[in-house]
């Protein structure tokens, strides 16, 4: 089960503490409460069915070479259940990845090419949760996002994933679990301490993290996690999350005839 690792929640300022720094290194995340507020989050939201109206009218399997799962909502609706560079079909969306609060958080990274990658990775994701019967997409399987680098080829680079939470969530909704001090593992550790997307057990060591809707959550690229589904079904455990790539190394920005990855196969597995 969870373990009830109670672990602090900050507040984002204008600069990183030395203790939220120290925390980061040692777990390899941090939580930080009322990133936004709830009228930003209603109007993110908007902007996420904004989005979704123009890819299900127009039929978009792939945005950039990535994937975007559909699933039903609970009236039977076709609904987008993960969306990648969202923020190129939205002006909102584009202009939030620009909030300046973000540059605070590239001190993690250690390197001095850290940026919000609004053209690379997967852009901004946005997955939309909901456990009902026809979804798609209510958990996802023990990860770590840095994979997908090992399997193009280049070498790992330093990325952080950072969360913007939409939903107010208690642990019955499920949600995100990490694995604390994973992103200091070999590359053994890396490669196979779990079976990537289809292992879904709880680990002993794992922390639940428990947003409110507005907060910010960093995970390192390395740390092992995992979404768990919600014990609740229905309108209760609808959860929305924006995840927001903070990457080095070479610029590789992607575009409409860009290959689909090879990792993005194995997140087939993740149902
Ligand atoms: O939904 C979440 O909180 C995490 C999703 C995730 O790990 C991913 O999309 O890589
Ligand atoms: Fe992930």
């Amino acid at each position: 089960m969870t373990t009830a690792f109670d672990y602090p929640r900050f507040e984002l300022g204008e600069a990183l503490t030395p203790e939220q720094i120290a925390h980061f290194q040692r777990w390899g995340f941090l939580h930080f409460k009322n990133f936004i507020s709830a009228e930003r989050v209603e109007r993110l939201i908007a902007a996420t069915r904004n989005v979704e109206r123009q890819w299900v009218d127009a039929n978009v399997e792939k945005v950039n070479g990535v994937p975007i799962k559909y699933g039903r909502d609970l009236d039977g609706r076709k609904i987008v259940q993960r969306f990648a560079f969202a923020n190129q079909y939205d002006a909102e969306l584009a202009e939030f990845l620009k909030d300046p609060r973000f540059k605070t958080l590239f001190a993690l990274i250690g390197s001095a090419d850290a940026r919000v990658g609004a053209d690379e990775k997967d852009g901004l994701v946005v997955n939309h949760y909901v456990h009902g019967p026809d979804s798609e997409h209510s958990r996802l399987g023990w990860h770590t996002d840095g994979l997908r680098d090992i399997f193009l080829g280049s070498r790992l680079n330093p990325l952080l994933n950072v969360g913007v939470h939409l939903s107010n969530l208690g642990i019955e909704h499920g949600g995100l679990r990490l694995l604390p001090g994973t992103h200091q593992q070999s590359l053994w550790q890396f490669l196979f301490r779990k079976r990537y997307f289809r292992d879904h057990e709880p680990d002993i060591d794992e922390v639940a993290i428990i947003p409110a809707a507005g907060d910010l959550t960093v995970h390192d690229g390395r740390l092992w996690h995992r979404v768990a589904q919600s014990t609740v079904s229905g309108e209760a455990s609808r959860r929305r999350v924006m995840y927001i790539p903070v990457i080095s190394g070479a610029y590789a920005p992607k575009h409409a005839q860009s290959a689909t990855p090879f990792y993005q196969r194995l997140a087939k597995f993740a149902k």
